[in-house]
């Protein structure tokens, strides 16, 4: 639907919009304000954050290591800004973004509490127009939508759902007043994903009992915590954008200080022996071998973790359950924990598989089963999110022609270089489908993408501003360059996952996370800017 106003150049508020406050929104507005273009700034939730404002749940933490997940355009927040812990909590890692928002001065240019509802673009003055939930009405030349991938809560699709008469809670809209209390309560938990396995450890420590209501058993690996390795922040903090070009280099997008150097398939039985238990002990299993994705490595690492999980279980049913027999490692975005596992060992703590005993509906007391009634005074949903395209068909979007998003999207997402789309012109998209998103290092990218971004800004600036759209054949190209990736990572398109749109009834599956990885990625988006972006169109 296209509710176009006319927009002249007269009507131009700001060059900028960045709607959007996380790791990609606050780099958004400092890089505006260093370029010296005009901007504002829009933030639905009433503090900056992004997935860490909203994401309160109990456990919620990074599983990425902080020295990680974290900015290094700056070398000065670098210095002044200690993890307390080797991977954050949710609450240290929302501080550090409000720290960082702070350093950059950025606050007072963010609208709080403030949604967008519509975006439209005017063929007549190449502007947008964002209209926002308070009705405001600001009109721009670019228009960042820093929403993030993960955003948009997928509503559950079970039965019922609105039936149950006790208390109700999404990890993914955890209340912040810290109301909720789980002391003594009979408590059910739908969903083992990376929130879900996070979760379920800490409401057990209260709760009087835990039914987990498990449709897919999902990879846990050991996860890192304790201070931080004195040694390693001195070398972070000797040259961070050392640091941050490194990153760009690698595959995942992470710091090269203790990504493992070792080839799987190059070493003995011994060797592998050896480097497995390192990795399951010491480092970060993700990260431990270069060639952890190709097909024969990856059955290995799967195995031997299968095992290892097999061994944290007491009660032999349980632990079989417990494990991913069904897709490889990776097929699905693995999780992070040192207690989850054993949380089963619980005596109060129960394992519902639903691939045996399906939900069939959830009624006034509880979560009936095709075998029980199991009676409860709390469901959690940890059931995750409609991702990647469910933030941006949340606001009525339209590009040239008046088509909207969705209409542009519903064969599944396209763009090119996982930023732009055709027909909606200087609209860019960080974190969006097809960039390394959730298979990189998503502070990196975020940083990297902004850059990018705003390198482009720069350059339309400076080539008398004509609009920058990418032209249909990048966009089937860069699909096909994704799948023509995906296909070779094992479990990719075999696995249901958010990945693919498989989460969603109805979604189309379009592989969403581009895995040729984060140095290649990096490249081809400045070859476009370097060569004056021979893949898109640049109207005048
Ligand atoms: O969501 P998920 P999440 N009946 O989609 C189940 C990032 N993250 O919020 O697998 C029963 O992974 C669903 O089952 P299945 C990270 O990128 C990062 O946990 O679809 N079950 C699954 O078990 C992650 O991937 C951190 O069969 C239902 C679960 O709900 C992403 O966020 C921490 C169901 C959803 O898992 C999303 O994670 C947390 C139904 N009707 C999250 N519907 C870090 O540490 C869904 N499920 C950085």
């Amino acid at each position: 639907m296209n509710s176009e106003k006319s927009t002249s150049e007269l009507d131009l508020d700001c060059d900028v919009i960045v709607v959007g406050s996380g790791f990609a929104g606050i780099y958004a507005l400092w890089q505006a304000r260093q370029r010296g273009l005009s901007l504002r700034g829009f933030e639905r939730g009433s503090d900056v954050g992004g997935t860490w404002y909203w994401n309160t749940y109990p456990g919620a933490r990074c599983d990425v290591e902080s020295y990680n997940y974290a900015y290094f355009f700056d070398k000065d927040i670098v210095r002044d800004w200690d993890w307390s812990d080797a991977c954050a909590g949710q609450e240290e890692i929302q501080r550090y973004l409000r720290f960082v928002a702070e350093r950059c001065d950025v606050l007072n240019d963010i609208s709080f509490d403030t949604k967008i509802v519509s975006a439209v673009h005017s063929e007549e003055s190449g502007l947008w127009t964002v209209t926002t939930s308070h009705k405001e009405r600001i009109v721009c030349r670019y228009l960042v939508l820093a929403i993030g991938a993960l955003s948009e809560p997928k509503t559950p699709d079970i039965d019922g759902v609105d039936t149950f008469s006790g208390d109700t809670y999404f990890t993914s809209n955890w209340p912040k007043d810290h109301t909720v209390d789980l002391t003594g309560k009979r408590v059910g938990i739908v969903g083992t994903g990376s929130s879900g396995v996070q979760a379920i450890p800490e409401i057990a420590k209260t709760a009087s009992e835990v039914h987990v209501f498990q449709r897919t058993a999902n990879y846990v690996t050991p996860t890192r915590s304790g201070p931080m390795d004195p040694d390693l922040v001195a070398k972070l903090r000797k040259d961070p954008h050392a640091v941050r070009h490194a990153s760009r280099e690698t595959y995942g997008g992470h710091t090269p200080l203790d990504i493992g150097k070792e080839r799987f398939l190059e070493l003995d039985k011994a060797g592998r022996e050896r480097a497995l238990s390192e990795a399951w002990d010491g480092t970060y299993v993700p990260l431990a071998f270069r060639d952890a994705y190709l097909p024969e490595a990856n059955a290995a690492i799967s195995d031997f973790i299968r095992g290892k999980m097999l061994e944290q279980v007491n009660d032999s049913w349980t632990a079989n359950h417990l494990v991913p027999w069904d897709h490889p490692f990776g097929g699905k975005r693995p999780c992070m924990s040192n207690v989850y596992l054993q949380t089963y060992n619980l005596p109060h703590v129960h394992l519902v598989p639903l691939s045996e005993t399906p939900i069939e509906r959830i009624t006034t007391d509880g979560i009936e089963t095709t075998e029980e009634l199991i009676p409860l005074d709390v469901i959690v949903y940890a059931t995750g999110f409609d991702a990647i395209s469910g933030p941006l068909f949340a606001i009525d979007i339209s590009g040239i022609s008046g088509k909207s998003i969705t209409e542009a999207w519903e064969d599944g997402p396209a763009n090119y270089l996982g930023t732009m789309v055709h027909g909606f012109p200087n609209l860019f998209l960080p974190s969006s489908a097809m960039s390394p998103s959730v298979l990189s290092n998503m502070a990196t990218l975020a940083e990297q993408q902004i850059d990018f971004i705003f390198d482009s800004i720069d350059w339309l600036e400076n080539h008398g501003r004509p609009l920058l759209h990418p032209s249909t054949e990048s966009q089937n190209y860069w699909r096909e360059e994704t799948l023509s990736f995906a296909k070779r990572r094992p479990g990719a398109l075999s696995t249901k996952s958010w990945y693919s749109g498989a989460n969603i009834p109805g979604k189309p599956r379009v592989f969403m996370v581009y895995c040729g990885g984060f140095k290649r990625y990096n490249e081809k988006c400045y070859s476009e800017l370097m060569d004056g972006f021979p893949g898109y169109e640049l109207i005048p």
